[in-house]
């Protein structure tokens, strides 16, 4: 039999196991839950690409020794000058488009830092431009009370310790010390909280490279973490995410406090915060007369996004003289002007409980859940399946009327044609209670047919 002084002693080395594990654990996978809410309630910002690349039009991701060969590339700061930069108006256009934060690209892929840093020379300080970039920003947007954060690539192509070069790893280094670049990495995120924080989010990138492990992720997350706890850090610092889906594999192992689809709308998730990154244009970088999305686009995906609870990063390359294209500065303000006008069904809202479709999306907020119906069923009303909580109210936000017939299992909803919205229907229903206790739902073809 087990003397009690050693079950004594053993419950005391269980229990400091325990106890270490959850403070691992908590090291690398929580998020202040305050710092979540916060940034969940802001819902859409701006993302921002930038650097030397735009003097050639050609991507900031994958352009280094394709488009254009790498001996060109990294002589291309000597040229940029971009005396139009006025970071108050860029700041000004993202509040002018209903934007709450900001992510700026302070080292892409290719290496090149947009503040002078003084653990390289490869930065803006050394350009004919010379002003820091990143500081500008983040006091402009301080001023303008828009909430800053920053993207690093952990992969850095142009940094001779760090073994790879090119895309696809093309080109080597035949000399790389992937621990002292791991050190140049720490000191330059710590300076970036030094110099320009608090920051509302650091955006890691480029984590599917090899020389990356999840043992650098996890602590290089819980070292910023400690540096700034309510800072929030992607999903991509570790090794857990799932290719441009952006979901998050193994979460108890890989840290990071949210997901990040890329160029693609994530699917309806209340469990784990998540952003959706996407371009205005094609590219990430400026790239003359690019492709641009419509007003009808822009605004739908924003609802897609805010109806699976997600945020969305929308991203703007601005051209190689400093300034934003005017015509993505006008698409912004057309979306600002809807938000403007709708902002209470977006912000501070959450997704659900109508789970996104063809037929639109939905939010809610206390006793609301706002409907975005953008695709009416061919013939008859749209058909919602009735919420496990009492509707005592419906009435329709955007203009003119709603038609209301409730029937024992669906609430339909039909509006005449002339008072549906080309990019929206909005309706609002009115709950008897909390309606994010309501459990979400589908809304099916069936339901709809
Ligand atoms: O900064 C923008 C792009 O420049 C950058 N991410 C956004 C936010 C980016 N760099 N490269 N890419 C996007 C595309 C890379 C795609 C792939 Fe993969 C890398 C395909 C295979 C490896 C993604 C990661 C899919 C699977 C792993």
């Amino acid at each position: 039999m087990m003397s009690l002084l050693k079950r004594i002693f053993l419950s005391c080395i269980l229990l400091v196991f325990v106890t270490s594990c959850a403070t691992i654990e908590k090291d690398f996978s929580k998020a202040e839950p305050k710092a979540i809410k916060e940034w969940q309630d802001m819902r859409f910002g701006m993302f921002i690409h930038w650097g030397p690349v735009s003097l050639t039009g050609h991507e900031i991701g994958w352009s280094r020794g394709r488009e254009t060969s790498i001996e060109e590339y990294d002589q291309l700061y000597k040229k940029f000058n971009p005396t139009e930069f006025n970071a108050d108006e860029w700041v000004k256009t993202a509040k002018d488009a209903g934007m709450k934060y900001m992510v700026l690209t302070t080292k892409h892929h290719d290496g090149f830092c947009l503040w002078p840093s003084k653990y390289t020379d490869y930065h803006i300080g050394n350009t004919p431009f010379k002003c820091d970039v990143v500081g500008e920003l983040a006091a402009a947007c301080k001023q303008q009370g828009i909430q800053f954060g920053t993207y690093y690539s952990v992969c850095d192509w142009w940094h001779p310790d760090y073994p790879l070069g090119s895309p696809r790893g093309k080109s080597k280094k035949a000399e790389h010390n992937m621990p002292r670049y791991f050190e140049y990495l720490k000191n330059q995120t710590k300076e970036l909280i030094d110099n320009y924080g608090p920051l509302g989010l650091m955006w890691f990138d480029g984590e599917w490279e090899k020389p990356w492990t999840r043992e650098y992720g996890n602590e290089l997350y819980a070292f910023l973490k400690r540096a700034q706890p309510t800072l929030l850090i992607n999903n991509r610092v570790s090794k857990g995410r799932h290719g441009m889906a952006g979901t998050t594999k193994q979460a108890h192992l890989n840290a990071g406090d949210f997901d990040t689809p890329e160029q693609r709308i994530g699917g309806f998730n209340r469990e784990r915060s998540w952003e959706t990154c996407m371009t205005i244009c094609k590219q990430w970088a400026w790239k003359p007369k690019d492709k641009m999305k419509s007003k009808q686009e822009c605004i739908r995906t924003l609802l897609q996004t805010v109806g699976g609870d997600g945020n969305l990063l929308f991203n703007v390359g601005p051209m190689p003289d400093g300034r934003i294209e005017p015509r993505q500065v006008e698409r912004l303000k057309e979306m600002g002007q809807w938000l403007k006008q709708y902002g209470d069904t977006v912000y501070g809202t959450r997704g659900g409980p109508f789970k996104p479709g063809e037929w639109g999306a939905s939010t809610c907020k206390e006793n609301k859940i706002f409907l975005f119906v953008m695709n009416w069923p061919k013939e008859g009303p749209l058909r919602i399946p009735v919420p496990s909580m009492k509707v005592t109210n419906i009435a329709i936000k955007s203009g003119g009327t709603v038609n209301v017939n409730r029937t024992e299992k669906a609430i339909e909803l039909d509006v005449p044609a002339d008072d549906r919205n080309s990019i929206s229907t909005v309706i609002e229903l009115t709950t008897d209670g909390n309606a994010l206790q309501i459990k979400p739902v589908t809304i099916s073809k069936k339901d709809r047919e």
